[in-house]
């Protein structure tokens, strides 16, 4: 690989100099007009991490999900279809932040030796955007060092987040016994339209379904499978709402899940009318929200651990329909924002275990793997549900006694196809959702009512310097500042079941503090007295 092609490749998309770049939960994310640099030596990284991997293909994804629209955001996919290894975080922070173009060469090929990659085999990328219009510059920065490393590329242009996940997993397991599906955007509608019909087995869903998509990149991606998709078979007439991705400036705005998750009410556009069942995506259609309106008591929403629960209990139901009790280990992963009240359903009513990792995807994702059936969400209503390989091959080879066990296996595997196994998945999210309903026959308030929710607060808090603050056990206590934690759990045990944790946020320059308890008033009181402590403790 010649140096000075790289160099002068690299000259053309300069990094904005006097900042330092970090490679955080969500990739590099920032105003997108710091990213055109930050995104060609992103595409240095996959370049090394493909041939690091025998040329297998890596993914990137260029989003920044539900932030504004001037935001930008890449990130990059293993060839699983995993987030990228933790190890690689740190390679990619260093490449980013090369001074120089000549200091990012001699990088990128120190990187090389120290990790024996042979830079003359082939390697391969491909690549994704959702529809903000920075996309189109950050792509071409990204081709331009996949050809300065003569590195294959294949741009699959405009695609959610879970659907360049998806292409990622295919290509690298085509041909192969865990051939994940066909390499192409049609062949994701397909493989979740088939197992969605399967895993209905002949039942109907009823009631509409409104879905408000952030205007974002998953609203024409919701169309194309709707256009595939046999309403009439499966009973599920959805209506979708703010797809609107011609006017970049609306996206997320006042609308997505981020926004109902956050604000705790609906979309004011438009309105949802009382008992109609609506969902909401983000940006990037990764994180999935469901919610209505009472007629008697007004907004609820159904969040990312009550759509865990809804899995939990349906999968577990099955898997002892199916005759599989104490063969498949069944468990719950969340984050310590889950709301109290859901751990103590999934561990007393289900009977369940639940591991608690610390935020963001990659900690629940590698915790579920654990598990033969790993149901993880986070609170956000980003989530999936894992399915091990010796899950999926007791689906399909086990010998059912009854025509009832047949039934429990017969879906239990088109779960497994229905619901995407690299990342969590609106859309997929939401056919599951859907088809869970329609086998219990629940509605909303049914839903609704498995356990009420302990009142919650979520306050952001701008301090000093937000590297002060240190988590331990899975974010739920500070180990530094020294003494903080102290003063938190003496404010805790003021309030009845209460709870309050507070950690630095890993995308934005704050802190963020939660609190619950047994009324709003305690809430809202207790998160804002341990605001007051973090910010003494923020540094200035
Ligand atoms: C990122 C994470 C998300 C997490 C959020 C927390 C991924 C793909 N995304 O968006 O899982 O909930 O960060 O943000 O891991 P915070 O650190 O600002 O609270
Ligand atoms: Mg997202």
């Amino acid at each position: 690989m010649d140096k000075e092609t790289i160099i002068a490749a690299s000259k053309k998309h300069d990094i904005v100099p006097g900042r330092v770049y970090k490679y955080g939960t969500a990739g590099f994310r920032m105003k997108a007009d710091l990213l055109e640099g930050v995104t060609f030596r992103v595409g240095l990284l996959a370049a090394l991490r493909s041939r690091k991997l025998n040329g297998q293909a890596i993914g990137v994804m260029i989003t920044a999900s539900h932030n504004p629209a001037v935001d930008n955001g890449v990130k990059i996919v293993d060839p699983q279809g995993d987030m990228l290894e933790q190890e690689w975080e740190t390679y990619a922070t260093n490449l980013v932040n090369a001074p120089t173009h000549e200091d990012l060469v001699d990088y990128f090929h120190k990187l090389a030796d120290a990790l024996k990659i042979d830079l003359a085999s082939p390697g391969k990328v491909i690549a994704g955007r959702d529809t903000r219009p920075s996309g189109s510059t950050l792509i071409a920065a990204l081709a331009h060092s996949l050809a300065a490393t003569s590195t294959t590329y294949v741009d699959y242009k405009i695609l959610t987040t879970p659907q360049l996940h998806y292409l990622t997993r295919c290509i690298n397991t085509a041909g192969t016994p865990g051939a994940y599906g066909e390499v192409s955007e049609s062949g994701y509608y397909d493989k979740l339209l088939q197992a969605f019909s399967r895993a209905l087995r002949g039942r109907k869903i009823s009631g509409g379904l409104t879905v408000d998509c952030a205007n974002g990149v998953g609203g024409p991606k919701l169309n194309e499978l709707l256009k595939r998709h046999d309403s009439v078979k499966t009973g599920l007439k959805v209506k979708v709402v703010n797809d609107d991705v011609l006017r970049p400036e609306i996206l997320n705005l006042d609308c997505g899940a981020d926004f109902v998750k956050t604000r705790q009410r609906a979309p004011p556009n438009p309105k949802p009318a009382p008992g109609d069942r609506w969902c909401s995506l983000d940006g990037d259609a990764d994180r999935l929200i469901y919610y209505w309106i009472d007629p008697e008591t007004g907004f609820f929403m159904l969040d990312g651990d009550r759509i865990a629960t809804l899995a939990a209990s349906f999968i577990a139901d099955l898997a002892r329909s199916a005759g599989l009790n104490g063969q498949l280990r069944i468990g719950v992963i969340q984050t310590a924002y889950a709301n109290g009240a859901s751990t103590k359903y999934i561990e007393q009513h289900l009977q369940l275990p639940v591991v608690c990792t610390p935020t963001g995807v990659k900690h629940l994702h590698h915790a579920a793997c654990s598990f033969d059936i790993g149901v993880y969400f986070e609170a956000n209503g980003h989530g999936t549900v894992l399915f091990s390989a010796t899950a999926i091959q007791t689906f399909r080879t086990k010998e059912p006694q009854s025509p009832a066990q047949k039934d429990a296996l017969d879906i239990l595997s088109a779960l497994a196809d229905l619901i995407n196994q690299t990342v969590g998945d609106a859309i997929s999210d939401m056919l599951m959702v859907e088809v869970i309903l329609a086998h219990k026959g629940w509605t909303m308030k049914d839903w609704a009512l498995t356990y009420q929710d302990l009142p919650n607060r979520l306050v952001r808090v701008e301090v000093g310097n937000k590297d002060l603050f240190q988590t331990t056990d899975a974010e739920r206590k500070l180990s530094h500042p020294v003494g903080c934690q102290d003063e938190i759990d003496k404010e805790v045990k003021k309030y009845t079941n209460a709870r309050s944790f507070a950690r630095a946020s890993g995308t934005e320059n704050a802190c963020r503090v939660y609190a619950e308890a047994a009324t709003r008033s305690e809430a809202d009181e207790l998160a804002n007295k341990v605001a007051v402590i973090v910010r003494q403790h923020g540094g200035y």
